[in-house]
């Protein structure tokens, strides 16, 4: 269990308290072996030091990039010292066990973190360091590896403590700890070069993220939550400044960020659009040429779902809307910035948090998005579909007008962010109706219909918001029937992926009604 230590290799980056390491070794009649710039530190420090090469019999080259990566460094680390073979080969090749390896590594992190550029970042790689490392570690039997400085006094502790040997427990544990190390630092090479080219690696890229928050709960009031940041650069609820209220919740934090990403599909250049989220779905989105008109289109498809709501601007806070949205109870405002004045009339509120993002979120941008499941976690690229870059095709006789058309397109950028199944119902740049959550496409058609219906009654108009609408369907209408009844509601036109088995069926359909039909070619499941 005890393997007493004889020579130990040193070859570190973070030389943090190196000197005092080896001296501790030194001390014990340990026999050290360093690499380049580690030995001259040691050097300097009065200590008597091998260097590596003349353990090798071989020259430091290539600047470096080749200095341990050699069979009598690696046939030291990985020889398994009571195997009558192994301990041949040893001899034969004048080969000396090393007992202890301590590396850090290139700072590779560091170096891109300051933003090196890509030959540095390059260049910062450690292939030698991480090799040995892995070769220490995999026959920790024999050899103990020190990957940390906050270990050299646990390390100098065991052998003080059993005559110049460590223990496997130890020996195990350091050899964990290394195995860790290795694995973020090829991580943490593997994510740089996906930022590189653009790309991203689901699967190596680390998907934990820094824990930000403890919530009081999570979903439910038996729930424990806590919130995690990634750190991705991305303008959203985890990077937001909050400038007043209460602490966001769970439900929160999720709704909040939903809202703003569905009004980031807004250009504030184009058009100023607000969304009111409930339980992660719209419950009214609308674009306008001011704020205050898209609050007021938007909180007219559904006031009685927008109380308690969370409510999202693709432009900068001013006081007009500000002044409009604090007379409806809400529970969070994000908007990319906030005048001076709408920060004062929100402050009235003291309960509604304000939160300032510093710009909106780029919806054709990669990422990720994850979800848990029973025993694992799925994984899948970020939905970064956007209607404008689709090949919208007219599949009906009638071609939709220009008025139908900007509605479908709307309609099909707030369906992505509506949970399947999806269906929109929107007027003049306002959702008029919504439908989501349903297991039937049916019924999220009728239930959209039915709150333009009740929507329509409330506010007081003699005809139901839905007469000379358009509709937009997250995913294809498998037959005709949710098409029609669509149709039966009031909508002129049509906008859905197509893809069907029987779209022909549902094309007939849509011209026997007299309906313009567009094809987008790209599905926004959303669960
Ligand atoms: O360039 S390397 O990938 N090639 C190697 O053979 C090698 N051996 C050790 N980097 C290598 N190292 C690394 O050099 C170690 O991981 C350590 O970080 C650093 C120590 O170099 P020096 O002792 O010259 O400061």
């Amino acid at each position: 269990e005890l393997v007493a230590v004889k020579r130990a290799l040193l070859s570190v980056s973070d030389k943090t308290g190196l000197v005092d390491f080896a001296k501790a070794l030194a001390s014990r009649g340990v026999e050290l072996v360093s690499t380049g710039g580690t030995r001259a530190a040691l050097k300097e420090a009065g200590l008597d030091v091998l260097d590596v090469s003349e353990v090798t019999g071989f020259p430091e080259i290539m600047d470096g990039r080749v200095k341990t990566l050699h069979p009598g460094v690696h046939g030291a680390l990985l020889a398994i010292r009571d195997d009558a073979e192994h301990a041949d080969a040893m001899k034969q090749h004048g080969i000396t066990g090393i007992d202890l390896l301590c590396v850090n590594l290139y700072p590779f992190e560091e170096t891109v973190a300051k933003g090196a550029d890509y030959a540095t970042g390059v260049e910062n790689i450690d292939i030698g360091g991480p090799a040995m490392t892995r070769a220490g570690a995999k026959n920790h039997a024999y050899v103990t590896v020190v990957s940390d400085p906050s270990d050299y006094s646990s390390v100098i502790g065991a052998l003080e403590a059993n005559n110049g040997s460590v223990p496997l427990s130890l020996r195990k544990t350091l050899a964990q700890k290394a195995f860790a190390r290795t694995a973020a630092y090829d991580a943490a090479v593997s994510n740089w070069l996906a930022t590189e080219i653009g790309a991203e690696a689901p699967g190596y890229r680390a998907i934990g993220g820094k824990l930000a928050e403890v919530m009081r709960y999570g979903e439910n009031p038996h729930q424990a939550a806590g919130f995690y940041v990634t750190g991705e650069k991305r303008a959203g609820v985890a990077t937001a400044r909050q400038l007043q209220g209460k602490t966001l919740s769970y439900n929160n934090i999720n709704d909040t960020d939903a809202a703003f990403e569905l009004v980031s599909e807004f250009d504030p250049a184009r058009t100023k659009a607000v969304a009111i989220i409930k339980h992660a779905n719209p419950c009214g989105v609308a674009e306008a040429p001011s704020l205050t008109e898209a609050y007021h289109k938007a909180l007219l498809c559904d006031p009685v779902s927008a109380f308690g709501g969370i409510v999202a601007l693709n432009d900068k806070l001013d006081a007009e809307a500000a002044e409009e949205i604090v007379k409806t109870f809400t529970e969070v405002i994000i908007a990319p910035d906030a005048s001076d004045e709408a920060v004062k009339l929100v402050a009235a509120k003291k309960n509604l948090r304000l939160l300032v993002t510093g710009g909106l979120a780029d919806p054709r941008a990669p990422g990720l998005a994850v979800k848990s499941v029973a025993g694992g976690l799925l994984v899948q690229s970020r939905d970064n579909g956007v209607v404008d870059d689709l090949d919208l095709k007219i599949v009906t006789k009638r071609a939709p007008s220009e008025r139908e058309m900007a509605d479908l397109r709307f309609a099909f950028r707030v369906a992505k962010h509506v949970k399947s199944n999806a269906i929109v119902y929107a007027k003049d740049g306002a959702t008029v109706g919504v439908g989501a959550g349903q297991m039937s496409r049916v019924d999220s058609a009728r239930i959209a219909a039915r709150k333009a219906q009740d929507a329509a009654e409330a506010a007081g108009f003699g005809e139901p918001l839905t007469k000379g609408c358009v509709v937009a369907s997250d995913a294809f209408f498998p037959f005709a029937d949710g098409l029609l009844s669509a149709a039966e509601a009031g909508a002129t036109a049509v906008i859905q992926p197509g893809g069907s088995m029987r779209d022909d069926e549902v094309i007939k359909a849509a011209d026997e009604a007299g309906l313009a039909m567009v094809f987008t070619g790209m599905r926004h499941f959303r669960h």
